[in-house]
């Protein structure tokens, strides 16, 4: 089991509420390797303004890993979502997906998260609009198993999404777009909301085979340890099963970008040493 955290790109200059570390792109990847951290999880909206070239040479010099490419930041800096209503911005969002795929195989990343990039049904007929996104998701998995890269969905919260919100629809959903380059990315702090239990849904996501990411936030979405989820039963669920793909850090940045970043690694630590 590997921690990570989720940063912005440099194309990006508005704030991402749940990105993490503060200065420059360079900067920030110094301060995570200096933190202790093993990867990355590059929040990335315009994959086509960013030097790929140069972006994974600083990565590598810092002795850092790309644990992920989070889309979520094209929803949330752009408003561009898989599911939007016009089919124009749909043909674009998709578009931007093939792009951060591309941007994705370049880095040697191996994960594209699906989560608020997905969009919502939004009072639209919801078996119809289920079936575009399985569409659109299956063909993405096909692009992504040829490019070398997997594909994770990720179960949000109820006031954050109407599709997918828990581990079960999650897994429904995998298994309804059957492609095997598309698995589960489960989220402690939309757990936390959706969940009844947090360690059946995490074993639940495990017994499958399909969880290959997890990102960390407790339940008030600050550094763990800061709220009430209980993560030393988390890992110790997730090390029973041997899982040894990334926790990647996805919260606000407060009291601040770094503390943040800190406090993060500095709680969940004790977990991971203890459980290995
Ligand atoms: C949004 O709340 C979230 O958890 C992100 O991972 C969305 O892509
Ligand atoms: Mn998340």
């Amino acid at each position: 089991m590997k921690l990570a955290l989720a940063i912005s790109t440099p194309e990006i200059k508005a704030t991402v509420p749940v990105a993490l570390l503060s200065g420059g792109f360079v900067e920030r990847l110094r301060k995570a390797a200096d933190l202790g951290y093993e990867g990355v999880e590059l929040m990335v909206a315009r994959p086509d303004e960013l030097d790929v070239a140069s972006i994974r040479a600083q990565i590598a010099d810092c002795g850092l890993e790309v644990a992920a490419v989070g889309s979520g930041a094209i929803a949330m800096v752009d408003q561009l979502t898989l599911l939007a209503t016009e089919e124009a911005l749909r043909a674009q969002a998709i578009h931007r997906l093939d792009a951060l795929m591309e941007f994705s195989q370049a880095l040697q990343a191996p994960l594209v998260t699906i989560g608020s990039f997905r969009g919502r049904i939004a009072g639209r007929d919801a078996q119809a609009t289920r079936g575009v996104l399985a569409a659109i998701l299956r063909t993405a998995a096909e692009k992504a198993q040829q490019r070398g890269i997997r594909l994770v969905l990720e179960p949000l919260n109820r006031y954050e999404s109407d599709i997918v919100n828990n581990v079960e629809e999650g897994l429904a959903f995998v298994e309804e777009v059957g492609h095997p380059h598309l698995g589960l990315l489960v989220d402690t702090f939309h757990a936390n909301i959706e969940e009844a239990s947090m360690t059946g849904c995490f074993r639940q996501a495990l017994q499958t085979g399909r969880l290959w990411h997890v990102h960390l936030g407790d339940s008030n979405r600050l550094p763990p340890g800061q709220g009430h989820i209980d993560f030393a039963e988390i890992v110790a669920v997730l090390s029973e099963s041997g899982y040894k793909e990334y926790l990647s850090a996805e919260l606000l940045p407060r009291p601040d970008p770094d503390t943040a970043a800190a406090m993060t690694i500095g709680y969940m630590r004790q977990f991971i040493l203890c459980s290995e």
